[in-house]
């Protein structure tokens, strides 16, 4: 079993415990340990064989010995045992949103509750109302939930599925019989969320049996749902579904483009080429016989590569991210396609969060992590005094921070900290520090964390106001939304980003994968309008500095061009540009 299987089964063996109601340092010992086990740098898996894991910090004797069952035989007595009398459907029930462990246990125990089907059912009957601990109001949420959970729940985050994707995808690419191989589908084209992974390859006819076989013997893979000579389908650990697709190198051109989608750009293309007398599949062009013209038909094209199959339809290369039939055919005729900012393009960011607030790295090892990157600067954006809950700073911490700025700027060579706040937009739409505190900051991202059930209309007017304060340089993520999990509070969000081009706001892009927020349909609107895109990584850690990268997908998508983007410029131009503001 591989890492992440091991601290999976971790994790669900510290909800169980939960359910069964046991000691909560014992349940919250596990869950830890599955953090650990996913995120240490150390080889889980050789300590475990070599009987050192307790050396790892947080992992003791009984959690130690579970993960060595499991690194050993695949899985562990003391996790079946556990699983004993608890129904699996508990774990689903878990999924919706306010439901916990210790309200489903309670909803077993009392109503016999043991599946979503069952819940709602019981919820609808106005059965739960009475029990304790649960009103109308639960009962509500608790539908609410169930109706937003089948609405998400057989999508992924792009984190999770390019991870699961990438780890595969290396595998089959390192056989030496394979000629060409990429991911496809939404991954490819860096959609916010992902459905399933899809790998296109070529390969010598002669290995492609062993191909397939490495695909599906992969440790990553938990079943295998088909295995053929074309293609093969697995459903790996993290429960995401993936096909492996090959063909022939001359194909392989073809099957991208197919397989790459979206569907409705697919079809686009496909009576583009009608128009020039031909039909285009996955395999390949090939001439349409027109009815009188017998025998005089075009020969097949060939392309060697995506850019010549729209070279034959008369276009230029269309970029993956921009393929959703959203006018990137019209401007693509008209030569007038956007110059996309690539990830190469980023010299720094805005919006992390140190130990100052709720970050896990401090100020030091965020700089350090950027510096390694190979960035220019680094925004720093703890939260502001309102937000205890995650350690928000007081105008004398701020202080603090902003000597601790100094002193470690004064140490760089060729890099530099900006003194930055992420200041709650209060329920009036006025900010959480004073404008004396607000104008100590080099920059300031305004963000909604509170009071979210609002109505549009009184959302709209208190992020309008915050648009408006003199002192807030960029709005952060605009609509709240956690992919998946929340839908965005309602907001209009085409009034708001009017008012930031009226007001010389910038908007980021929160390049967190729970959030990618503003939307990239939106994004292109903002840069259509002028205003100009921040990408933030929202990073509480120094890795996920890296989270960049989402977020570039995200402007690309949204049509964004280098120039669009504030963090593309250099250390001295966004210096000046805020400045000004
Ligand atoms: P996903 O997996 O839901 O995130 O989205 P995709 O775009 O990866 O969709 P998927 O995996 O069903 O199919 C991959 C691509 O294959 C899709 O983007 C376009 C192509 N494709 C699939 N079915 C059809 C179809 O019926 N017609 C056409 N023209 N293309 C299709
Ligand atoms: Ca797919
Ligand atoms: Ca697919
Ligand atoms: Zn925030």
């Amino acid at each position: 079993m591989d890492r992440s299987g091991i601290a999976d089964i971790l994790d669900e063996m510290g909800t169980l415990l939960e359910l069964k109601g046991a000691n909560p340092f014992k349940s919250r010992a596990f869950h830890n340990a599955s953090r650990t086990v996913s995120s240490v740098p150390e080889d889980v898996i050789a300590l475990a064989k070599s009987e050192r894991l307790t050396t790892i910090k947080g992992i003791g004797e009984g959690i130690a010995k579970v993960i060595t069952e499991l690194v050993e035989h695949g899985r562990s007595k003391e996790h079946e045992e556990l699983k004993k009398g608890i129904p699996p459907g508990l774990f689903d029930m878990m999924k919706i949103q306010g439901l916990g462990p210790k309200k489903v246990a309670f909803l077993f125990r009392q109503k016999k509750i043991t599946s979503i089907e069952k819940l709602e059912k019981a919820a609808k009957a106005g059965e739960l109302a009475g029990l304790e601990g649960f009103g109308r109001k639960t009962e509500q949420n608790i539908l609410l939930g169930i109706e937003q959970l089948r609405k998400h729940s057989s999508r992924f985050h792009i984190s999770t599925a390019e991870k699961a994707a990438l780890e595969i995808l290396d595998a089959v690419k390192s056989h030496p019989g394979i000629m060409r191989c990429e991911l496809a589908g939404s991954l490819r084209r860096r959609k916010e969320t992902i459905g399933d992974i899809d790998i296109v390859a070529s390969a010598r006819k002669n290995a492609v049996p062993a191909i397939m076989k490495m695909f599906t013997g992969h440790p990553s893979v938990t079943r295998v749902t088909g295995e053929g000579e074309t293609k093969s389908s697995v459903v790996l650990s993290s429960g995401i579904n993936c096909d492996l697709r090959i063909v022939t190198d001359a194909e392989f051109p073809f099957a991208m483009n197919y397989f790459t989608g979206s569907k409705e750009h697919n079809v686009r293309i496909r009576s583009l080429a009608r128009e020039k007398g031909w039909s285009l599949n996955e395999y390949g062009f090939s001439a349409v016989e027109e009815e009188g013209k017998r025998g005089t038909s075009k020969r097949a094209v060939k392309c060697r590569d995506e850019a010549d199959i729209y070279k034959a339809v008369g276009l230029p290369y269309i970029a993956p991210e921009l393929r959703e039939d959203a006018g990137e055919i019209e401007r693509a005729k008209e030569g007038r396609l956007p110059e996309l900012v690539e990830e190469g393009d980023i010299r720094g960011t805005f919006h992390c969060h140190t130990t100052y607030s709720d970050g896990r790295n401090t100020l030091k090892e965020m700089a350090e992590a950027a510096i390694a990157l190979g960035w220019e600067y680094l925004g720093i954006a703890d939260h502001s005094q309102v937000a205890t809950y995650a350690n928000g700073l007081t105008e004398e911490r701020v202080r603090r921070q902003h000597e601790e700025i100094d002193a470690l700027n004064a140490t760089f060579n060729k890099f530099r900290l900006f003194k930055g706040s992420e200041v709650d937009i209060l329920p009036d739409g006025s900010m959480d520090f004073r404008d004396a505190v607000l104008s100590r900051f080099d920059f300031v991202v305004a963000s909604v964390h509170s009071q979210f059930k609002m109505t549009e209309a009184e959302m709209t007017k208190r992020i309008l106001k915050a648009v408006k304060n003199k002192h807030v340089t960029m709005l952060g993520h605009l609509t709240g939304r956690l992919l998946l999990e929340r839908e965005g509070y309602p907001v209009n969000q085409s009034e708001i980003i009017q008012a930031a081009a009226d007001y010389g706001k910038v908007i980021e892009i929160n390049a967190h994968p729970m959030r990618l927020d503003l939307d990239w349909r939106w994004v292109r609107i903002a840069v259509e309008k002028k205003v100009m895109i921040s990408i933030n990584p929202d990073s509480h850690t120094a890795t996920g500095l890296s989270d960049v990268r989402y977020g570039v997908g995200i402007a690309r998508k949204g049509w964004c061009a280098k120039k669009d983007v504030l963090n593309t410029r250099n250390a001295k131009d966004v210096s000046k540009l805020l400045k000004n503001e």
